[in-house]
């Protein structure tokens, strides 16, 4: 379940260059989320207006969510699995006011892979992809437990 240290420092290696343009990292992930699984929209009320690919595209509220999603995301995969104190807030949050099944999370898990695999192809090899998987799976298990202690089924 956990990762070993050399895991983590691929998963932290690439998380980097993702940090090197966290606007467009997270515009492009939130974008392809929306596509691909447009039910993940209905969560926020802010971006029901958002129809069409250009209007997503143009969206300076799409961009700023996409850095508050990555931004968090980060200082949880920096703490190596003790993330305890960083999780909690956030479990609790998207567990009473958002609700954000479990579901969602893999989604968005699966389509932050597919981001860096595209924009950073060179630096994203099978063994950096099985490690960020391993630590996005250890993120939504660990967020799908505390849920159930919020009363959240998720
Ligand atoms: O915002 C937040 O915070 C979250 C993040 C995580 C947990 C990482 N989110 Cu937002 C999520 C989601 C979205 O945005 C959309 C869809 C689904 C999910």
């Amino acid at each position: 379940m956990g990762l070993s240290d050399q895991e983590w420092q691929k998963v932290l290696t690439i998380w980097g260059k993702v940090e090197s343009d966290l606007p467009g990292h997270g515009h492009a992930v939130l974008m392809r989320l929306f596509q691909d699984h447009p039910e993940t929209m209905d969560r926020f009320e802010k971006f029901k207006d958002l129809k069409t690919p250009d209007q997503m595209k143009g969206s300076e509220a799409l961009k700023k969510h996409g850095v508050t999603v990555l931004t968090q995301l980060g200082k949880i995969l920096k703490q190596k699995g003790n993330h305890e104190s960083e999780l909690k807030p956030l479990a609790q949050t998207h567990a009473t006011q958002h609700k954000i099944p479990v579901k969602y999370l893999e989604f968005i898990s699966e389509v932050i892979i597919k981001v860096i695999a595209e924009k950073h192809s060179a630096d994203f090899g099978a063994d950096s992809q099985a490690a960020m998987k391993k630590a996005l799976e250890l993120f939504r298990n660990d967020m799908a437990s505390k849920y159930k202690e919020f009363g959240f089924q998720g």
